[in-house]
């Protein structure tokens, strides 16, 4: 596996990447140009900044996450057309840098959703909480509660210039169904497939977070059936997954370690992270550990490990631990105890029996 990290970029996060490179086994940064609106081309110049910042530390910068879709693509408008073509122009960017992966999503409106960002946990830590009561109510009152309570974070989709618009959003994908939507991720896919052929770089879906329709919104990635459709739907190597174990574990039913099993050869990039339930069907972030949550994490690596996976990894949100503060799950210290988690599995399983060999 090839470890990687997401940062923010300089500026815009609360960890260094000297700090990152003190993390053992960390190949590369997980990278994105936040300051970019869905549609605006990613130009040279940009992402030849970043690549600056990273030689320094002697990080890839293979995985991007994310090169976000515009609205317009999702909704199905006549003027997606325009937006696909500045999609491939980026794409065509990223190649120059030698970029492999794009990570994406296709989740109409909202990005991943939670409903406390510094929800305590009995160690005294915080962690990402998602309370299923608290999404009943009206969206705007749930951006209201959100932005209020964020501490001056954000979660990615949730930005407050965004939320102001929050009415005209939901009216233009008031005619979206599932079965539209289906359509348009095809129509983007199909659009793109030979600028990525062209340029070798795969497109991998994030599944969407919480895997369920929220605020009567369809949502497609949210378990086995889903994935196994999408990969048919456009049955090509370049359209590939970012198999996310915390998003799909969200639903108790899904079977992470069987989807690796399955679609092995279509993850470009793995997401490892831990979720704990409780009765109420609430659920909130934990520990990298295994028995600290129910997403199975080491059966997870297992199956990677089974399936001679070369892919890129990171680990995915973090506690709030130590006292950091940071982005909300994206500190410091618990990803990089994450990976030492992550690592210790994948160097015992290597030891009894390594890849290839
Ligand atoms: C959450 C992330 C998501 C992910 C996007 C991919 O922490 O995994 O925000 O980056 O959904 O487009």
């Amino acid at each position: 596996m090839n470890m990687t990290f997401r940062w923010y970029g300089e500026g815009n996060d609360s960890v260094t990447l000297e700090q990152i490179r003190q993390i053992p086994g960390v190949k590369g940064i997980v990278w994105a140009l936040h300051n970019k609106q869905p549609g605006e081309v990613w130009q040279k110049e940009e992402i030849a900044e970043v690549k600056k910042s990273l030689d320094k530390y002697g990080f890839h910068m293979d995985v991007v996450e994310s090169l976000n879709v515009h609205d317009d693509i999702k909704i199905g408008l006549p003027s997606r057309d325009k937006y696909i073509e500045n999609y491939k122009e980026s794409l065509r960017n990223l190649k120059e840098f030698g970029v492999k992966v794009v990570c994406y999503n296709f989740m109409p409106v909202f990005d991943w959703t939670r409903t406390d960002l510094f929800h305590p946990l009995p160690d005294g830590s915080t962690a990402l909480y998602y309370d299923k009561s608290m999404i009943k109510d009206d969206p705007e009152e749930m951006a209201q509660y959100i932005l209020e309570n964020c501490k001056g974070y954000t979660m990615p989709g949730w930005e407050p210039e965004r939320m102001s618009t929050l009415k005209e959003l939901f009216a233009k994908y008031a005619d979206v169904t599932k079965e539209k939507l289906w359509a348009n991720l095809k129509y983007f896919l199909e659009a793109i497939m030979p600028t990525c052929e062209e340029c070798d770089i795969k497109m991998a879906i994030h599944q969407d977070d919480p895997p369920w329709d929220i605020f009567g919104l369809p949502r497609l990635l949210v378990d086995e059936p889903s994935i196994d459709y999408f990969l048919k739907m456009v049955d090509n190597p370049y359209n590939c997954l970012t198999l996310c174990s915390g998003s799909l574990s969200s639903n108790q039913k899904n079977n992470v370690a069987q989807i690796v099993r399955k679609h092995c050869d279509r993850i470009a990039f793995a997401h490892i992270r831990n979720v704990k339930h409780d009765d109420k069907g609430n659920f909130s972030e934990a520990s990298h550990r295994d028995c600290d949550g129910d997403t199975g994490v080491l059966e997870i690596v297992r199956a990677y490990h089974d399936c001679g996976f070369t892919g890129y990894v990171r680990p995915d949100h973090g506690r709030h631990i130590w006292g950091e503060k940071c982005r909300p799950g994206y500190g410091l210290y618990d990803r990089a105890l994450g990976i030492m988690y992550l690592l210790g599995i994948w160097d015992t399983l290597e030891r009894l029996s390594p890849i290839g060999k």
